[in-house]
């Protein structure tokens, strides 16, 4: 039978060529790579799925999440860092950071807001992996407009929709980009559930690397309850700093983020009682919309990850989250193993239209 949930695309992703990823000073390939949205592409196509196009959304919906001031820098950076001369001299062909405004350094101080773009990339960007080029900016936006559109399919009465976002968006907060992201297109697409349906609403990440991007955005939000299952951050583990269960979220929202770790090597089972403990969380908090972070980076073969869950493992765990009986907006996020994550994505979306 044809997958019955619609899949929201924008060929906009292709203007993002990280063209590397700077890595413990060294430059490495991308994994963050244009043929991962079309694998995804063709595997849904072929699953039988209606693809729609990304509509473009304004900015107040789109961007309401972000610092305007990163904002800014995302959509200037590449224009500004060849203007500087960066791409000559050098030779840097990506916008990449070479220092930060650390919290040692400043101390009580607040960070200004420098002027140089080298300086800039810094201020915004949390790591050194998440380069910008030429299209990036459009890519970004593009990715937020495809989790919003996914949204309006949904608040309109489909019971579920599968945005194909192409930069990954779970990895930003309000006011820093970085793992492979830029604009936190899960927590658009929240933003808009929250709006068009009762409140609350549950984003649940099951990404192999945590969700910290929404837990920060919606930590004192007690409208938007915020779990996530992946590889313990204490194990070794990006983004090494957050993600641990002690992370209940603050102020009237205390309770309502839920971070489940787990040891590297987990396989479907501890990953499944994970999986179904966030559905309980949501069952908990009342949700009555969902937004799914799918990464599908926690599969045994995938490179970026220690996680090792099986395409049954995925069906299941949209099994679980479909059994919500929730409107549902699935994101894409991780998932590196090119030959495996169409698959994984078909699997997924399966279970939850079961
Ligand atoms: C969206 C998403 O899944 N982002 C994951 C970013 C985590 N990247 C961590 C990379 C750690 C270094 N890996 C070595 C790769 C060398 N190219
Ligand atoms: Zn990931």
């Amino acid at each position: 039978m044809a997958l019955g949930i619609p899949i929201v695309c924008s060929d906009a992703h292709r203007l993002h060529e990280p063209g590397g990823e700077v890595w413990v000073g060294v430059r490495t390939p991308a994994v963050e790579v244009p043929a991962r949205a079309e694998r995804i592409r063709a595997a849904v196509a072929a699953a039988g799925a209606t693809a729609v196009n990304a509509d473009t959304h304004p900015d107040e919906v789109a961007l309401r999440f972000h610092d305007p001031a990163m904002v800014a820098w995302l959509r200037e950076a590449w224009e500004r860092w060849q203007r500087s001369g960066l791409t000559e001299d050098p030779g840097q062909d990506r916008v990449v950071p070479y220092l930060s405004p650390h919290p040692g350094l400043l101390g009580p101080l607040p960070a200004p807001t420098p002027v140089a773009p080298a300086a800039l990339a810094g201020r915004w960007c949390f790591d050194t992996m998440t380069l910008i080029g030429p299209g990036s900016w459009e890519a970004a936006r593009a990715a937020v407009d495809a989790a919003l559109t996914a949204g309006d399919l949904v608040a309109a009465g489909e019971p579920a929709a599968y945005a194909l976002c192409r930069p990954p968006g779970h990895h930003a907060t309000r006011d820093a980009y970085g793992g492979s992201c830029y604009l936190n297109n899960a927590a658009a697409a929240a933003g808009l559930l929250r709006d068009r349906l009762d409140d609350p609403v549950a984003l649940l990440d099951i990404d192999a690397h945590h969700g910290n991007g929404a837990q920060s955005i919606f930590w004192t939000d007690p409208h938007v309850a915020t779990g996530s299952v992946h590889v313990d951050p204490g194990a070794g583990w990006f983004p090494h700093f957050l993600g641990f269960a002690g992370e209940v979220g603050g102020g009237e929202a205390a309770g309502s983020n839920l971070n489940l770790p787990l040891a590297p090597g987990s396989d479907d089972g501890p990953w499944l009682e994970a999986v179904a403990e966030l559905c309980d969380f949501a069952r908990g908090a009342g949700a009555r919309g969902l937004v799914v972070a799918l990464g599908v980076d926690a599969a045994t073969a995938d490179p970026e990850s220690p996680l090792a869950v099986t395409a049954a493992g995925y069906r299941a765990a949209g099994e679980l989250l479909g059994a919500l009986g929730l409107p549902t907006v699935v994101v894409q996020e991780g998932g590196y193993d090119l030959d495996a994550i169409g698959e994984l994505v078909v699997a997924t979306l399966e279970g939850i239209d079961r």
